[in-house]
């Protein structure tokens, strides 16, 4: 129901809108108001927490003003709306972000400064918000900050977990997990308890036949929960447009709890039902790229899409359009499989509940979906058991047989011999129990695919999907490499570099367009500006060095090349081999005379990232890191030439500190394997080279700043296939270097050996499947030329200029453009254009 002030009362609100302030002054005078009357505190009781916590809040009244009028006017302006669906949003810190992308960081740091406070230990108040694992959840938050500060009309739908990724400790080198309760206070959110959808699980499908002989399917029974949105707003950069994250919460249907039960004493139970209820959206699950195919994980995903749905479909409802024109007002992109059941959720709305038939509401299906994969991990593609989704999904499962039986039908129609095809592309796998593969229902439901790096793309149509690729043609498939937000990745995480760069190609315009770094090329030899640079990296490499002191104790030289490996622990993605190594160093150095050593370059060997709780080789590789940090650090013959640190808790602020302070970093899967990366571009964009493998977005980043400025080595991916075959049929012999590695660890140099039989199993007795063995020796050859290059400073310097400056290709800002043309037919509404009818301006 509309519920709008009618014209003659409008003159008040105009009024008395409210507009968020502007000048120190206002900002202080906010501050000053939350502290008082929203925290009930005063200056006599107000510290750094409640300090944060009014700056956020006069930022938040600020940025929802913005918001408001921005989702007027997209109302307004009766467009074409995007729907980014994710499971995953890895958003990190807000304030800072807000202070930067609406330019009053300035402006509330002298305000913060008159009343008593540092804006640096204000920001290091808040909690990240660590809605996801990885590379796919930070993808999605930067794709939401490039969609609002390119002025797209764009919402992201996804689950506010009370629980984010867990919190990593180390203790005695192992990793232990600790809930992430991060709700405890977040001013960032808005609960919405007017926007409320019931969400059925369970029951059963009666089906019909109507007067005039349809049929029709009623799911009916089961029970009900409900999902309340909380709205995040999402501030562009530079631009008033504010776009919506959309959270949904799972709350008991039934009220507080059973009065029934509890007037009858049951009290304990009769909290149950709210409870179950609630666990729906209680915890993110830790992925490591397997599906495990849990219950509940099914439910999440079905009440997130279910919820997202309604309310897509109810705001094009109000449009009164024909159903026809859906797809011309609504993109839908599903990140990774795990929104499919959107696919069949809208089939169900437009069939069940609107009347439409089959074959219309099919169509306006397949042109509203995208679907981006993330990855080529056989391990990782989600399948769902039917007698599972039998019980939890009744009638989703008969609309996904019936999808699957149309689809083959056509099939064996267009290639009327080849039985075996029918059963390769079926949406349901003949195994025992059935399974319902979610790929390929997100293929047969969306008119896009894309993949996130050139091989990437390139290896989907050849391997996982190049069935569907001769069945609905290449033009299905397409290539969106990734991209990151340069606003959170360069100015907010390393605001000297940001200014410096900022001076030399016309102020902060690079900031939304990323190619004007092109610019810098002119500096690549000029001596101040060198300098300037050198200086830079520099401190924000001392800044990691206290972070190191202050997290681990060790004391590290800020003038040792640091080495970084920053992601989640996965055996593709090497970081044994990264560990094994810094072994071969370390032996390497023991072995030297002092006159050699004398010649080294100083290295600190830096690892961060956390372990899915449930998997075993990939806390074993934490172990070994920290137990060979403990035998390396302390060692007096080693020195400074070598230290190995890992940092607990890796995450996005803390990422803010890493990115900026590397010289190299490693990005070093298995040639295949990773997707596209995306903090190989972060740690380029900051001026550090990289050390890595013929890899995803690694290609392309090559590509663009020359390969005279990356250490590349290894294996191709199109030589992997037969490595492997090699290491199960043929003789497998291990590198002489790794040999000596393995040779120390079982002697137990690095603590009692049986705890790394498996790590050194794998490679020795199991296949080495991710390669380690094959691609050491030209690791260890390319860790030298890093040794080598380290040396001439001079020209390392420029470098990495020259590698900044070709870096504007891997904006998330050129990314969005590409989704936004290629695949959702979708333009930008700019602010400054629009004038509409009541609309408060
Ligand atoms: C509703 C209202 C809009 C308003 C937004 C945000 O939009 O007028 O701008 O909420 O408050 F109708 P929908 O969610 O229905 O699009
Ligand atoms: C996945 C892939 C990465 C890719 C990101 C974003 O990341 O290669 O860069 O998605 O597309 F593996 P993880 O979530 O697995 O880190």
């Amino acid at each position: 129901v509309e519920a709008s002030i009618p014209e003659p009362q409008r003159a008040a609100w105009k009024k008395f809108q409210a507009n968020g302030f502007i000048s120190q002054e206002d900002f202080e005078r906010e501050v000053v108001r939350h502290v008082e009357t929203t925290l009930a505190r005063s200056m006599f009781n107000c510290d750094e927490t409640a300090a944060y916590a009014a700056a956020s809040l006069a930022f938040r009244d600020r940025l929802i003003t913005e918001w408001n009028r921005t989702q007027q006017r997209q109302t307004f302006a009766d467009g074409k709306r995007v729907y980014y669906l994710s499971l995953e949003f890895l958003m990190g810190r807000a304030l800072d972000n807000a202070m930067l992308n609406v330019g009053l960081k300035d402006v509330a740091k002298n305000g913060l400064s008159d009343l008593g406070f540092r804006i640096e230990d204000i920001i290091d108040q808040e909690h990240d918000a660590a809605l996801g694992n990885g590379g796919l959840g930070r993808l999605a938050a930067c794709f939401l900050d490039s969609l609002a500060s390119l002025n797209y009309p764009a919402w992201g739908y996804g689950l506010r977990y009370r629980y984010g990724i867990f919190k990593q400790e180390i203790v005695d080198g192992y990793q232990v997990e600790v809930p992430d309760y991060w709700l405890d206070f977040n001013p960032w959110e808005f609960p919405r308890h007017d926007v409320v959808v019931d969400i059925q699980f369970y029951g059963n499908v009666r089906k019909y036949q109507d007067e005039v002989g349809k049929q029709i399917a009623v799911w009916e029974g089961g029970e009900i929960v409900k999902a309340v949105a909380y709205d995040v707003p999402i501030p562009g950069f530079d631009t008033p447009t504010t776009n919506n994250l959309r959270l949904w919460s799972s709350k008991a249907a039934s009220g507080e709890f059973d009065f029934q039960k509890f007037n009858s004493g049951d009290y304990e139970s009769s909290v149950a039902d709210q409870q179950r209820a609630e666990t729906i959206s209680a915890v993110l699950y830790p992925n490591d790229n397997l599906e495990r195919g849990k219950e509940l994980r099914l439910k999440q995903q079905y009440f997130w899409v279910a919820a997202s749905l309604y309310d897509i479909v109810r705001r094009f409802k109000k449009t009164k359009r024909a159903w026809a024109e859906f797809p011309e007002q609504v993109a839908i992109q599903l990140n990774d499989t795990h929104p499919t059941l959107a696919v069949v959720e809208l089939q169900r709305i437009l069939i069940d509940l609107e009347g439409l038939e089959w074959d219309e509401a099919w169509t306006i299906v397949t042109k509203t979906f995208g679907y981006t994969n993330h990855t080529v991990l056989p391990e990782a593609l989600e399948k769902w058991s039917v007698p599972l989704m039998q019980n939890l999904l009744p009638r989703h499962l008969q609309i996904i047989y019936e999808v699957n039986l149309y689809f083959l039908q056509s099939v064996e129609r267009k290639f009327p011999k080849e039985r075996e095809l029918l059963s390769r592309v079926s949406i349901i796998e003949e195994s025992q129990p059935k399974m319902v593969r979610m790929a390929y229902l997100a293929i047969v439901g969306s008119h896009k695919v894309n993949g996130v790096a050139e091989l990437h793309s390139d290896l989907i149509k050849t391997t996982i999907f190049k069935d569907f690729v001769k069945i609905f043609g290449p033009d299905k498939f397409t290539n969106v490499t990734n991209g990151i937000t340069p606003r959170r990745w360069l100015h907010q995480a390393n605001p000297r570099l940001s200014e410096l760069i900022a001076s030399k190609t016309g102020g902060i315009g690079f900031l939304k367009d990323l190619n004007l770094l092109n610019e810098l090329e002119k500096y690549v030899d000029d001596k101040e500006f060198k300098k300037e640079w050198a200086e830079i990296k520099y401190a924000n490499k001392v800044r990691l060095a206290k972070h190191i002191k202050t997290t681990t104790g060790v004391t590290v030289n800020p003038a040792a090349l640091f080495d970084i490996q920053v992601k989640r622990i996965h055996e593709y993605k090497r970081q044994q081999m990264n560990i094994f190594g810094v072994i071969h160093r370390y032996l390497t150095i023991k072995a030297m005379t002092p006159e050699e050593r004398k010649k080294l370059a100083p290295r600190v060997s830096i690892f961060g990232g956390k372990a899915a709780p449930g998997y075993w080789m990939a806390k074993t590789i934490i172990h070994l890191i920290n137990n060979v940090g403990a035998v390396v650090n302390k060692d007096k013959d080693v020195g400074d030439l070598l230290k190995v640190i890992f940092l607990e808790d890796y995450n996005v602020s803390k990422a803010e500190i890493i990115v900026p302070a590397s010289d190299v970093s490693e990005h070093i899967s298995t040639a295949g394997t990773e997707a596209s990366g995306t903090s190989n571009m972060k740690f380029v964009l900051n001026g550090g080279l990289i050390i890595g493998t013929c890899d995803g977005a690694n290609i392309e980043i090559t590509r663009e700043i020359g390969e005279n400025n990356i250490f590349l080595f290894g294996n191709l991916a199109e030589d992997v296939e037969d490595l492997r075959h090699a290491h199960t049929y043929g003789s497998h012999t291990l590198d002489p270097d790794l040999v000596k590695v393995f040779e120390e660890i079982k002697k137990g140099t690095f603590g009692d050996a049986t705890a790394f039989g498996a790590l050194t199993g794998a490679i020795e007795d199991h296949g080495d499947y991710y390669l380690v063995s094959d691609d050491f020796h030209s690791y260890i050859q390319t860790q030298a030329l890093v040794d080598e290059a380290y040396k001439n400073q001079d020209e390392w310097i420029s470098k990495t200029i020259m590698s900044v400056a070709r870096m504007g290709f891997f904006s998330s800002d050129r990314c969005i453009n590409e989704y936004a043309e290629s695949i959702w037919n979708v333009e930008p509404l700019s602010p400054k254009k629009e004038t509409a009818p009541g609309l408060l301006m």
